[in-house]
């Protein structure tokens, strides 16, 4: 997960159509102001997590749904940069007993995905929509956390659904023990409803502080 790099361009693919006229929504002042901080990590940076929340305790979300809650206060789905944050997370699943979360992880599949560098898709194709930073190529299986089993014992990333006639699995969640297969990383479709954790977005909260100069967020 070291070798993680930045994609330019992709900024406008994270931002395409989404099926039933859904958008990726944008930061609500108000809302960053007000978010909430369940903990910090020693850099400073703020995560939210949504079993924690008295609110959304018993509310799951789809992929786009947890971005959305994220996006609106200023924050988006958790992206795993680096394994001291992956490791990080997978101790609060395991220790809340949480059966699985959302991360921003997404297989590239939409237009101007056809780029050379992200070919073959399925090794070359992930990354972290909230950073808009490339993952490892799947096949780099020390550079990364995907689980060597799953619902037909093959290992991640495995497009399970959509080969069994279902929809794509184009996101990227981290499932606890749920094939008995430890506590990692699995493509799942993004349809299913899952608690998520929220990490804060620099590019948000700076563009939420610069057009609201006079708003504490
Ligand atoms: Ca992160
Ligand atoms: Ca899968």
């Amino acid at each position: 997960m070291k070798s993680a790099v930045l994609i330019v361009g992709l900024f406008g693919l994270a931002l395409g159509q989404f099926p039933n006229g859904r958008i990726l929504e944008p930061p609500v002042p108000a809302l960053c102001a007000q978010r909430t901080i369940h903990e910090r990590t020693p850099d400073g940076k703020g995560y939210f997590f949504s079993w924690r929340d008295p609110a959304l305790k018993d509310v799951q979300e789809d992929w786009l749904g947890g971005r959305n809650y994220c996006r609106q206060r200023c924050m988006d789905l958790i992206s795993l940069e680096t394994s001291a944050e992956n490791e990080w997370i997978k101790k609060r699943i395991v220790d809340e007993k949480v059966k699985y979360i959302w991360t921003s992880g997404r297989l590239c599949d939409f237009k101007g995905c056809d780029r050379a560098d992200l070919q073959p898709l399925p090794i070359n194709g992930w990354f972290w929509t909230a950073v808009l930073q490339k993952l490892a190529p799947t096949t780099q299986r020390d550079q990364n956390d995907w689980s060597e089993s799953g619902g037909i014992g093959k290992p991640q990333p495995d497009n399970r659904e959509a080969q069994q006639g279902g929809a794509s699995e184009n996101c990227l969640a981290i499932l606890n023990q749920f094939y008995n297969d430890g506590v990692n990383w699995h493509d799942v479709a993004c349809h299913h409803r899952k608690p998520f954790v929220c990490e804060e977005n620099e590019d948000l909260l700076k563009y939420v502080r610069y057009t609201n100069p006079n708003l504490a967020v």
